[in-house]
């Protein structure tokens, strides 16, 4: 994952200060690519330890169409919980009360994720992240993104126009009330020789929290694909917007930059999978994967 070091350390040394969203500043570049060849291995970071199940289990929930953290919360993903609770918390005038990631904060949403597991009619409610990935992918204006693509490369493996949206400017207003306009706005495929290629265009990238989980989706989405349309992996091509540091992320990057990158881990698929809505958990093997000691973060919220 040298590819990945680089980025870091080009951010680093180049960035540029400026201020963001959720106030808490970056450090910042426009206009980056990566490739990652997926015969050389897994593109899983190994210079610090990625909780492969959450990345595994978002990418299933997208590809169902899902957009309520219930799925998510149910297996044990708890990275969506941080928006709709801090909605529940506006919507309710708690904002005050709770101040984002005091103790009483965290206390608070372990509380509103356990509500969220017991009462549907909660989760219902608050649990909803608006329209966002899996909705777009799955129901982009009344089309199946995903089985159109697998239709298309099947049929048409040489086209140049096998593309997802989920940046749906109707949506966008919407989606930044309830959780956020996706990051990872537009891929596309691409079929030569046998093998399989996507590229995502990311059009913002936190890159110390967001990027090693988007590296691990899209290089997965793209091994799954490929199997159910019984091609060979090609590249994942990685290219992105705006790419930032938080300034909250600055000693965990340098600390992380200091590791020296290890062998990249082998994913293997049950090949028995034919359909893209098919896949289970337990239908992916992750073998090999030593990665150093995880490194703690706040996310910008
Ligand atoms: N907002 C911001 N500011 N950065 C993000 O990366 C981000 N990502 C989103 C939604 N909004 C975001 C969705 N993806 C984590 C990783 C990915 C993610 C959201 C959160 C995260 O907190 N990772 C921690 C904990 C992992 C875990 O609990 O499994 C990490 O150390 O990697
Ligand atoms: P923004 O909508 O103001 O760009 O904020 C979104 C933040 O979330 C930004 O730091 C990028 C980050 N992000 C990722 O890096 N990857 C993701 O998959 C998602 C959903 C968000």
């Amino acid at each position: 994952m040298k590819q990945y070091h680089e980025l870091m350390q080009r951010v680093l040394d180049e960035g540029v200060f400026k201020g963001d969203r959720t106030g808490t500043g970056t450090q910042s570049v426009f206009g980056h690519q990566m490739r990652f060849n997926l015969q050389d291995g897994f593109p899983l970071v190994t210079t610090k330890k990625v909780h492969l199940k959450s990345i595994i289990h978002e990418l299933l929930w997208f590809l169902q169409g899902e957009t309520n953290i219930l799925y998510l919360v149910q297996n044990g993903v708890n990275i969506w919980n941080d928006w709709p609770f801090q909605s529940y918390l506006r919507q309710n005038n708690l904002e005050e009360k709770y101040p984002k990631y005091s103790a009483e904060w965290k206390a608070k949403m372990k509380e509103f994720v356990e509500e969220v597991k017991a009462d549907d009619d909660f989760a219902k409610k608050w649990g909803e992240l608006g329209p966002v990935y899996g909705s777009q992918w799955r129901n982009f204006e009344g089309v199946d993104q995903i089985s159109q693509l697998i239709e298309d490369i099947k049929n048409n493996p040489n086209s140049r126009r096998l593309l997802v949206s989920a940046w749906n400017p109707k949506d966008v207003p919407v989606m930044a009330k309830s959780g956020l306009p996706p990051c990872h706005t537009l891929f596309q495929f691409y079929v030569a020789e046998g093998k399989l290629s996507c590229q995502l265009y990311q059009r913002s990238a936190d890159i110390f929290l967001g990027v090693p989980f988007n590296i691990a989706s899209y290089a997965l989405l793209t091994m799954m694909v490929a199997q159910v349309c019984d091609l060979e992996y090609g590249d994942f091509v990685h290219t992105f917007g705006d790419a930032h540091l938080y300034s909250n992320h600055m000693e965990q990057t340098k600390e992380q930059l200091s590791r020296e990158p290890r062998a990249l881990p082998e994913m293997k698929i049950n090949p028995e999978v034919k359909s893209i809505f098919d896949f289970k958990i337990e239908d992916f093997e992750l073998v090999n994967y030593d990665p150093y000691p995880a490194i703690k973060a706040v996310v910008a919220v």
